[in-house]
């Protein structure tokens, strides 16, 4: 498949801004579309055609698709265990956008149409134990009992992509994220994901003088989590391909503890931590790794970006972000607020 435009629904998020900006440097005409104000982009590329609109509305994501050979849907609500379990409705909302961003496809004949779904399609009862070797496999999602609110989510919306491109022939193409991380992403205001939060807390232990760290749940609790340059690596491979359409694993298989995630940072922090463990905090399953046989079996790759190596770009990255933004005194962290007020942070997916 080779793509001369590309629209990019949920451009203004994390992964969409690299995506953008991926894309623009092959020479593909961009249009970046989000519902949040430019001023509110992880990244805005000027060389893109910049458009903000509510793609849950039907005409809007006629609008966005109409004109692009491919359409990247990375458009939705969601964050990490802390926003997810907490706006669970609000997460559901979304099935609007790739809803109506299917129409949009069918209607104006897309050549591909990649959607951005999330390892919380699994079955919730093979993520119980805490191990590093809770290895999920894409048949792992049936029989269904995904995440609530934000799995069933994207669990509908991935079957929807199978029956448009069966019964309509929109050339449909699906991911399963895994916790995807690193610079210009969110790093505070309760939709961080672990790893921008690890690095937040213990800048801030660090700029404080108080060496302790909050750790949600017991610190046992195992994930994956993939740097971003693989996780675009792994979306061109599965748009392009011209053989592959199934939904298909894209995370890293180096699994973790957030203990050792928290050892890592302490790492490369340069610091140690008393940590205090929140059993009461919003926790999400007990093990999750990404099983990357079919990925390798279909593209022969897997994403492979070291997550201490990752980590340390990432933390630099928020380190520099914390500066610009606090000048050095720390911030009191708010958690996210729930419900409807928060529809225009609709952001880029990806867990
Ligand atoms: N966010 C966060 N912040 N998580 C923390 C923190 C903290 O300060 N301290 C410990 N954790 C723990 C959480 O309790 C959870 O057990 C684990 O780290 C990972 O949390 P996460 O990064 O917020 O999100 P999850 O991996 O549980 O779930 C995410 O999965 C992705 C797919 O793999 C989801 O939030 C989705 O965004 C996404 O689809």
């Amino acid at each position: 498949m080779n793509t001369r435009s590309a629209v990019i629904c949920g451009g203004g998020g994390f992964i969409g801004g690299h995506l953008a900006a991926d894309l623009l440097s092959k020479g593909i005409k961009v249009r970046v579309v989000d519902v949040k104000p430019t001023s509110e982009w992880y990244q805005v590329h000027p060389e893109a055609e910049n458009i903000v609109a509510d793609m849950n509305l039907r005409d809007a994501a006629f609008a966005a698709v109409k004109g692009s050979d491919t359409v990247y849907n990375l458009a939705c609500n969601m964050g990490g265990m802390g926003f997810i379990e907490t706006n669970k409705g609000l997460c559901m909302i979304s099935v609007l956008i790739n809803t109506h961003l299917l129409m949009g496809a069918r209607e104006y004949g897309a050549k591909r149409f990649f959607y951005a779904s999330s390892a919380c399609v699994y079955n919730g009862d093979k993520q119980q134990e805490s191990k590093i070797e809770t290895f999920l496999k894409e048949e792992d999602a049936y029989p269904a009992m995904p995440e609530d609110g934000y799995g069933w989510e994207k669990l509908f919306s991935e079957r929807m992509c199978r029956h448009f491109r069966e019964d309509f022939k929109v050339p449909t193409r699906v991911a399963r994220f895994h916790n995807v991380y690193g610079p210009f992403g969110t790093w505070e205001g309760g939709r961080e994901k672990a790893p921008a939060a690890i690095c937040r807390k213990v800048i801030e232990a660090k700029l404080s003088g108080k060496h302790e760290i909050e750790i949600w749940g017991d610190g046992q609790q195992t994930r994956s989590f993939m740097y971003i340059t693989d996780c675009l690596k792994g979306i061109h491979k599965i748009t392009d391909s011209e053989t592959w359409h199934e939904p298909i694993n894209l995370g890293s298989a180096e699994g973790v503890t957030i203990n050792q995630l928290v050892d890592l940072a302490e790492d490369i922090g340069g610091i140690k931590l008393k940590r205090n463990y929140n059993l009461n905090a919003p926790k999400g399953v007990n093990g999750r790794n990404s099983d990357n046989t079919l990925i390798n079996k279909v593209f022969g790759w897997e994403p492979d970006t070291r997550l201490r190596d990752g980590l340390e770009k990432t933390y630099k990255w928020i380190y520099q972000e914390y500066m610009e933004k606090y000048g050095g005194k720390v911030a009191v962290q708010k958690p996210a607020p729930i419900g409807a007020h928060v529809r225009e942070k609709a952001t880029a997916g990806a867990r």
